[in-house]
């Protein structure tokens, strides 16, 4: 009997229908979403670190206004993809201890620190314009809550880049120093840029049966690939230098060659061990224990309307 729901499952995916909650799934489908979309979420979560250092140092009022309005929208993001986890029987505080513990992860590039101002750019224009290429066509994911949440993100996620694009701009086009502290960002951002995408292909565990049942749409080098081919042509507008030496233009294939990735590096950092790994865990620690008194408050509070109710 499972093989005939399973038979069905597929062809349900392969249909192109969307699987909803209540919907039967297999146990691999439910659990490779819960960790899929928990660590897209904390990921948003941990995401809004690295920015929010600068919102009390922002150049401008202009600026100021934008970054706090981003970064309150990866706040959203998150609370958008926690409920779309739940959606698949698993709550939000168990998936909170999961990430407090150090057992699911969160996007590797969160662990990288922000010492100055050209990093809010860089941040917009390759983490965001990764971040997007990525999860576009997650909004024709298999799992209806997961694809129907990546629409209002991606929207939102568009507008950060540019608002990362434009920063960095203003620098490139500024004083010597300020183009200097643009290209010294592009120099620490762009490969963990690429890292984001995961894997690569041959060694991605997850890619081949995600892709079949319609979670993934391209692969992790497919997307990396798209990357480039998009960003290489902005950064020359910009003036700025990619830090790639072997980065070259293939007529033949229309497509960028790039360099090889530092493998070593990425496994790292998912090992816990990338430069700010510990400060981030930290940080969400004592937000969650400082914010105690807040979640039993919104509980009682939320016990009481209920009892009150039923009078
Ligand atoms: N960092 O077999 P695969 C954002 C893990 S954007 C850390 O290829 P899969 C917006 C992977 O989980 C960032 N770990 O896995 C923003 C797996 O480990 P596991 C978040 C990584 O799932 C912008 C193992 O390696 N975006 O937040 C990474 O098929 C600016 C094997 O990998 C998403 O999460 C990595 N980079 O493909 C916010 C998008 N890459 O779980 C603030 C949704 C791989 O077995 C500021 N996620 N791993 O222990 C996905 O599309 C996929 O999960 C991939 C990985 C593509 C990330």
């Amino acid at each position: 009997q499972e093989a005939a729901l399973q038979g069905r499952f597929q062809e349900r995916v392969d249909a192109e229908e969307k699987i909803e909650p209540r919907d039967w799934m297999p146990e691999g489908y439910r659990r490779t979403l819960v960790r899929q979309i928990s660590q897209h979420a904390h990921s948003e979560i941990v995401g809004m670190l690295p920015e929010g250092n600068w919102i009390t140092r922002a150049p401008t009022l202009r600026r100021k206004v934008a970054l706090l309005a981003k970064v309150q929208d990866e706040g959203g993001h998150g609370l958008y993809l926690y409920s779309a986890a739940e959606t698949l029987g698993v709550s939000r505080d168990e998936l909170v201890g999961q990430l407090l513990s150090g057992k699911a992860k969160y996007s590797s590039i969160f662990n990288y620190p922000t010492p100055t101002w050209a990093d809010i750019g860089a941040i917009g224009w390759l983490v965001d314009g990764a971040a997007i290429m990525n999860q576009v066509p997650l909004c024709r994911c298999s799992y209806g809550p997961y694809a129907r949440a990546m629409v209002r993100i991606c929207r939102e996620e568009s507008f950060h880049q540019r608002q990362g694009y434009e920063l960095m701009l203003a620098l490139a086009q500024g004083t010597p120093e300020q183009k200097r502290m643009a290209q010294d960002a592009l120099n620490r951002w762009w490969w963990p840029s690429l890292m984001m995408f995961g894997p690569s292909d041959d060694q991605s565990a997850h890619s081949a049966q995600n892709m079949a049942w319609k979670i993934k749409r391209f692969s992790n080098d497919e997307l990396r690939q798209r990357f480039v081919d998009a960003t290489v042509p902005q950064a020359e507008f910009l003036g700025l230098t990619i830090p790639d030496p072997e980065l070259r233009f293939n007529a033949g294939t229309g497509h960028y060659e790039f360099g090889a990735i530092d493998w070593t590096e990425f496994n790292e950092i998912l090992k816990g061990n990338g430069p700010c790994n510990r400060e981030r865990i930290e940080a969400r620690r004592k937000v969650w224990d400082d914010g105690a008194w807040v979640r039993e408050a919104a509980t009682a509070h939320a016990a009481k309307r209920k009892q009150r109710a039923l009078k």
